[in-house]
């Protein structure tokens, strides 16, 4: 009987231990569980020491991995040009996702030494192949150095993963005049296009730091709107339409669309404009996935100088009817300076105020009617310096848009930001 009351207590701790592996099995597939071990993980964690560290946490694989993994067996020296291969289609150097934190202390010096290949200008192209893609990256910015210093952090290497040949514009708004963030976009396109014949431009908040390297910075057939998935709205799209944070077009693109438009002062609405230009052009909006488009924005509050702006509904409203008259064709400003900083180049601009650039007063009624109708006619056949040629004209409009997309703005508006109305 002893014998018996002992081989039945074996089997019992048998079934017991079988039993807890299977539980731990099916909590640990759970991706919420996943979220919760990496919570518990970070908290004993000595906090952001890996930013530092240089040590590749894609073997720790719940937090993503770090993002200058692998960068350093880049070679130094560039391999003589006729002897280059094109890069492979896919980089080797891609490593799926990145971990992002914000440690204190970080500066610029430290961003440089980490990035030995980035030239003068903030270029890059890869030492070992030639790049498929050249893409400028145009930051619009103003009293954000913090959040800068971050995101070139970041940036880097996540372009070097990609085997890329880029360069980094911040373009700079000078004076403390409201703030214009589409109008510098125009700004950093035709002044990006200026330097090199880049095929795609990555219109790129300061704020937002990608967290997953398959996100690549290469355009598509139609404009991307790259930041589809960030943290403050929880992974996903705030709505269907939303344009906002990081977009890419190529340059045909934006001469399609008349570029962004100068009259956003202040903060809103812009985004959306841009959004809505691309479905008038005849264009589509294409997205990366959920899974990869992930971004991390820098929390902070909206900026002195950057109020919201009240018009911006009754400007949506019209995008319609002023595309072709306010755009790409009719920026005005003053570039005060060009800097070619090691990680970045800077170009400070003045653009005026809403009462234009010198603020002239406004010309007669029938002078700027006079103005107006031959860019209303031939809006897209924008030429600049004689790269800029689209013949093109846009394609027939695919949907009466503009209507239903300002309702459904006003609706995200009323349930997520009630203070902003
Ligand atoms: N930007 C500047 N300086 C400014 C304003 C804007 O550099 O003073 C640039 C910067 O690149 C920024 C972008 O413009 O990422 C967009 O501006 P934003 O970050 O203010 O806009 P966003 O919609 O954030 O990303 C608004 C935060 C408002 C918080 C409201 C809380 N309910
Ligand atoms: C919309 C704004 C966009 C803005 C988006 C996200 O409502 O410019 O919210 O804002 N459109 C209008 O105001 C018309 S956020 O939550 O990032 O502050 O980008």
């Amino acid at each position: 009987a002893v014998a018996m009351v002992s081989f039945q207590s074996k089997w019992r701790y048998l079934f017991m231990f079988l039993g807890i592996q299977l539980v731990v099995m099916a909590l640990l597939s759970r991706e919420g569980y996943q979220k919760r071990v990496t919570y518990f993980i970070r908290i004993f964690r000595k906090p952001d020491a890996s930013v530092f560290s240089g040590r590749n946490h894609s073997a720790a694989g719940l937090s993503g991995g770090d993002v200058y993994a692998n960068l350093s067996r880049l070679s130094k020296n560039h391999i003589h040009a006729d002897e280059m291969p094109y890069c492979p289609k896919t980089s080797p150097l891609i490593g799926g996702p990145i971990h992002v934190s914000f440690p204190s202390g970080l500066t610029l010096a430290q961003v440089q030494r980490k990035n030995p290949l980035v030239v003068r200008g903030g270029r890059y192209r890869p030492p070992d192949c030639e790049a498929r893609h050249r893409t400028a990256i145009i930051i619009p910015h103003r009293h954000r150095e913090h959040h800068l210093k971050f995101l070139l952090y970041y940036l880097h290497p996540f372009l070097q993963r990609q085997q890329l040949s880029y360069g980094i514009y911040i373009i700079h708004q000078a004076g403390n005049y409201t703030f214009n963030r589409a109008k510098l976009m125009n700004v950093g396109f035709r002044e990006a296009m200026r330097e090199e014949d880049w095929d795609c431009l990555f219109f790129h908040d300061v704020d937002l730091i990608p967290e997953d390297d398959r996100n690549t910075y290469v355009c598509d057939a139609n404009p991307k709107h790259a930041a589809i998935a960030m943290d403050k709205f929880g992974y996903k799209l705030p709505y269907k339409m939303y344009f906002g944070g990081v977009s890419a077009l190529t340059p045909l693109h934006y001469l399609k669309m008349n570029g962004f438009p100068n009259n956003y002062w202040g903060w809103g609405g812009e985004d959306d404009d841009i959004g809505v230009r691309v479905s008038l052009a005849g264009m589509y909006i294409s997205r990366p996935s959920l899974k990869v488009g992930r971004y991390k924005m820098i929390k902070h509050k909206l900026d002195k100088g950057n109020d919201v702006n009240p018009k911006r509904f009754n400007m949506l409203a019209k995008t319609r009817q002023t595309w072709k008259l306010d755009g790409m064709n009719t920026a005005e400003y003053e570039i005060i300076s060009r800097q070619y900083l090691p990680l970045y180049t800077n170009i400070t601009v003045f653009i005026g105020t809403e009462a234009g650039l010198h603020a002239i007063p406004p010309p007669p009624k029938a002078a700027v009617k006079a103005e107006a109708k031959p860019a209303a006619e031939a809006p897209a056949n924008v030429q600049e310096k004689g790269i800029f040629r689209v013949v093109e004209t846009p394609g027939l409009l695919k949907t009466e848009l503009t209507a239903l997309h300002v309702g459904s703005l006003m609706f995200f508006h009323r349930s997520h930001s009630k203070e902003r109305l």
